[in-house]
C-alpha cells in the first residue's frame, strides 16, 4: 500500500448528540463503536454538529450518492429500498479519537480498537464477478492489516443480480469463489477466523463491501442448528461461502454480538419454501440457538444483553412485508431498532434474511422477570433440534 498516496486526518474527539433514546451508557462513556438508525432528514444536522465522531454512514437510497461525497468519513450507498417509515441511515459513531484513511478505492475510519471501512468496485463489461470480488477482498485485507487491524469481525457484501447466471454459474457462486480465494490466501487462521457476514442482492450499483476489523481478535460463533457455511457441500457452488454465523467483539465497555444475515436454513437446506411466515419463525429459532450458543460458550448470561439492539430485515418481495412485519413486531423486543429493506437473497427460495447487533453493558444487572415478559417467541412448528428457548436475549 502506498502511504504517500494515502490521505490521513486525525480528528479530536468531540461530542456526538444523542441520536436515540435507546442509547445509554451509564458505566463508561468510552465506546469503540455504536450504531443507530437515524432519520436521513436529521443526518446532516447531526453530522455537522459533530463530524469528528463518525466512523461511517450506510444509506439505502442510491440517489444519496455524492450527497456527502466530501465527508471525510466512509459513506456506503446501497440501492436497497426501505419499506416503511421515514428514510433511515445507519450511523456508526465512536467517542474515541478517530483517524481517517483513503487509498486505492478504500475508505476507512479507525480508533484505538476498530476500523470501519468500505471498498467499492465497478464491474467492467467482460470481467467476471469472481475476479472483481477477489480484487476487492485482497485490497481490504491488505489495507486492514497494514493499518494494524488484521482481525476481520464483520463484512457486508452487496451487488446486483445476485442469482443471475453468468458463464455457467450464478453470480453469488462467482462472488463466493473470489471471496474464498482472497480470504484463503490472506486471512491468517482461515477458515476458523472468518468474520460474520451478509451477502444481499441490490437493485443496482457496484460491488460494495463494508467491514469492521479490529486490532484484537473477536470470537467467531457457529450455530448448532446450521452447518458451518464454509463447510457447505459443493451442491451450493464450487467454493463455499466464507463467513461465520456471528462474531463476539469484546470491549471494556461491554461486548457486541455481530450476527450474520440469518435465513431459514436448517443444516444446509432451505426450509419452508414459499412460506414467508414460517421462514420468519425459523429464522427467529436460528437466532435463539445462536444467541444461546454464544452464552454457553462464552460466559454471557441472558440478562446481560441489555444494551442497544439493532436488526436489519431484508425482504425479497414487497408483498411479504406485512406478514413478516406482523410477526417481528410481536417477537422482537420493543427497545430494538428495526430497519426493513428490499433486497435479494442468494438462494432463490429464501424470502428474507435477518441480521443483528446485540450489545451488553457490563456491570448492569437487568431484572430477568422484566426481560422475559418483554418478548415471547412462538415456537416454530418445524423446529427439530433447537432448544425451547425464548427470544429473551435483548
Ligand atoms: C445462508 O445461511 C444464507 O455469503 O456472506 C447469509 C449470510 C447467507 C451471509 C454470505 C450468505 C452470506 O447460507 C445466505
Amino acid at each position: 500500500m502506498s502511504q504517500a498516496k494515502a490521505k490521513r486526518w486525525v480528528v479530536d474527539p468531540g461530542t456526538w448528540p444523542k441520536v436515540s433514546s435507546v442509547q445509554r451508557d451509564p458505566i463508561s462513556n468510552l465506546h469503540a463503536f455504536r450504531i443507530a438508525y437515524v432519520e436521513t432528514a436529521r443526518l446532516e444536522a447531526l453530522l455537522k454538529a459533530s463530524p469528528s465522531k463518525v466512523l461511517g454512514v450506510v444509506r439505502h437510497d442510491r440517489s444519496s450518492e455524492g450527497a456527502h461525497g466530501l465527508g471525510i468519513y466512509p459513506l456506503v450507498c446501497l440501492d436497497l429500498p426501505q419499506f416503511n417509515g421515514p428514510p433511515l441511515a445507519e450511523v456508526w459513531t465512536s467517542n474515541l479519537p478517530v483517524i481517517y484513511h483513503q487509498a486505492e478505492g478504500i475508505h476507512c475510519a479507525m480508533n484505538d480498537e476498530v476500523l470501519f471501512g468500505v471498498v467499492q468496485l465497478e464491474e467492467r463489461p467482460g470481467t467476471l464477478l469472481d475476479s472483481v470480488t477477489y480484487k476487492a477482498y485482497r485490497r481490504l485485507l491488505v489495507h486492514a492489516r497494514a493499518l494494524g487491524y488484521p482481525h476481520l469481525l464483520r463484512v457486508w457484501n452487496y451487488f446486483p443480480h445476485i442469482t443471475r447466471e453468468s458463464g455457467g454459474l450464478e453470480r453469488y457462486q462467482r462472488f463466493c469463489a473470489g471471496r474464498h480465494q482472497a480470504l484463503a490466501e490472506n486471512l491468517s487462521g482461515f477458515p476458523r477466523t472468518l468474520p460474520a457476514g451478509t451477502a444481499v442482492g441490490t437493485r443496482s450499483g457496484p460491488l460494495t463491501i463494508h467491514f469492521l476489523a479490529a486490532k484484537r481478535p473477536g470470537t467467531h460463533v457457529e450455530n448448532p442448528r446450521q452447518v458451518r457455511a464454509y463447510e457447505y457441500p459443493p451442491l451450493y457452488g464450487p467454493s463455499s461461502p466464507s463467513f461465520a454465523r456471528a462474531t463476539l467483539h469484546p470491549s471494556i465497555s461491554g461486548s457486541q454480538l455481530l450476527i450474520s444475515g440469518t435465513a431459514s436454513v436448517v443444516g444446509h437446506v432451505s426450509a419452508h419454501i414459499g412460506d414467508p411466515g414460517n421462514q420468519t419463525l425459523e429464522i427467529l429459532h436460528n437466532l435463539n440457538a445462536l444467541i444461546a450458543q454464544t452464552e454457553q460458550l462464552h460466559g454471557v448470561s441472558r440478562g446481560q444483553w441489555g444494551g442497544q439492539a439493532l436488526f436489519k430485515i431484508y425482504i425479497r418481495h414487497p408483498e411479504h412485508f406485512a406478514t413478516i412485519c406482523d410477526i417481528l413486531r410481536e417477537q422482537l423486543p420493543p427497545h430494538t431498532q428495526v430497519l426493513y429493506l428490499q433486497g435479494e437473497m442468494c438462494r432463490r427460495e429464501l424470502l428474507l434474511e435477518i441480521e443483528g447487533i446485540l450489545s451488553q453493558e457490563k456491570s448492569i444487572t437487568i431484572n430477568h422477570t422484566m426481560l422475559s415478559s418483554r418478548v415471547r417467541v412462538q415456537q416454530p412448528a418445524l423446529s427439530q433440534h433447537a432448544k425451547p428457548d425464548n427470544f429473551r436475549a435483548v
